[in-house]
């Protein structure tokens, strides 16, 4: 029988090199849409080989993403590409808007235009609730993104539902609330706070800044959450699901349990730094997936105190690795800082 075709976009992210293992896995040939950078931006599935193809390809650029859905056909389509950071969100609210909001268009055209019968998923995000209007939040929970990124993402929301209603496509949102591993970013702060406990526990550093301790998340697992996009894509019928735990830990809580699994009390190391808070926060998100669980056997299989073990511990090592990888008489170089 013929492998079913999934073209991914935001390969090289997080979730996009936890969702090709998972569909190489089940057989899948796997395609994925990457921009053409000065430097290589595929660490995360370097591993995978020449069993994912990639494609150049832009959601800036209409004529790529035609010419690529036309040329692949793909069986489904998972859009996961995107500006993702909320705090570069305010610093470029325009070039968010044109690849997060618009860029779900741009690649809805190209499927509708090429291969229609493709089945999409929209990456949507617990962002678009913002400053929520009730708890916990579900699919009917009212809307209401506290930044250009959360304000993108329901255009991509809504752009979906519309393409399915519009012209029958087979489109359908994930409305996923955070998901962390050691495959995150950085900049985001669970990996910012594994990073630097790792460089501070090997005695590189010595403080973390932070901005909004009391913000609150409802924080998985990513490679548990990867696996809801493909069941969403096999129901009868398109729907929209929340993804969530449905728990809710402060960042203060992840520092100290991040701190602890070194041996260490975060309060001697964290300092609070006014530049770090954001213009609008989101101050508390938790997830009622009770849909998800019912439809798509949702089950959370990480919880809060394992994933951050699980991060420590990865950081804990990759720093251990860079240690020993540096020539004796060189200091291992800082890490650039977010803002
Ligand atoms: P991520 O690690 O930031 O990955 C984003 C991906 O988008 C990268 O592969 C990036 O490519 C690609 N990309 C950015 N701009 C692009 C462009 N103009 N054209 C083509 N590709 C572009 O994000 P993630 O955490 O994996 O999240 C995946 C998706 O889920 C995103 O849409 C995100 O907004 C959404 N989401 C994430 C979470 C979460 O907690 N992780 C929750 C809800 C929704 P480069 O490698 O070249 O930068
Ligand atoms: O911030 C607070 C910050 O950047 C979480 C993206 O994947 O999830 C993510 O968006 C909280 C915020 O993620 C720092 O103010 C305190 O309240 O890790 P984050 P996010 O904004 O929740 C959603 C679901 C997505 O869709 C997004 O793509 O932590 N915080 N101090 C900090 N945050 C950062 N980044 N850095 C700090 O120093």
């Amino acid at each position: 029988m013929k492998p079913r075709t999934a073209l991914i976009t935001g390969i090289t992210g997080q979730d996009g090199s936890y969702l090709a293992e998972h569909l190489l896995d089940l057989d899948y040939r796997v395609v994925g849409i990457t921009r053409r950078t000065s430097s290589h931006a595929d660490g995360r599935i370097q591993h995978l080989g020449d069993r994912v193809e990639l494609f150049g390809a832009d959601l800036l650029d209409q004529t790529s993403l035609l010419s690529i859905v036309d040329q692949v056909q793909p069986d489904e389509v998972y859009n996961l590409a995107a500006q993702s950071f909320v705090t570069t969100s305010w610093q470029q609210p325009v070039l968010t808007g044109e690849v997060t909001a618009l860029g779900v268009t741009r690649l809805l055209e190209a499927a509708r235009l090429a291969c229609p019968t493709a089945r999409v998923y929209q990456a949507s995000s617990s962002e678009m609730f913002g400053n929520v209007t009730e708890t916990p939040q579900n699919e009917r929970t009212p809307f209401y993104p506290r930044s250009p990124y959360g304000i993108s993402k329901l255009y991509g929301h809504w752009i979906a539902v519309n393409y399915r209603e519009s012209y029958g496509m087979f489109v359908t949102s994930g409305i996923l609330f955070n998901h962390e591993s050691p495959r995150r970013g950085r900049e985001f702060v669970t990996r910012k706070i594994t990073h630097q406990v790792a460089r501070i526990a090997h005695g590189l550093d010595r403080e973390l800044r932070l901005g909004n301790l009391d913000a609150r998340r409802d924080w998985g697992y990513a490679p548990d959450y990867v696996r809801t996009m493909r069941e969403m894509l096999q129901r009868a019928q398109p729907q929209d699901y929340v993804v969530a735990t449905g728990e809710t830990h402060s960042v203060r809580e992840f520092c100290e349990l991040a701190f602890s699994e070194v041996g260490l009390d975060w309060e001697d190391h964290v300092v609070r730094d006014p530049s770090l808070l954001r213009p609008a926060e989101v101050d508390c998100l938790v997830g009622d997936a009770s849909a998800a669980r019912r439809d798509l056997g949702w089950t959370p299989g990480v919880g809060f105190a394992d994933l951050v073990r699980i991060m420590v511990e990865a950081d804990v090592m990759l720093v251990a690795r860079e240690l020993e990888r540096r020539p004796t008489d060189e200091p291992l170089a800082a890490v650039p800082k977010w803002r």
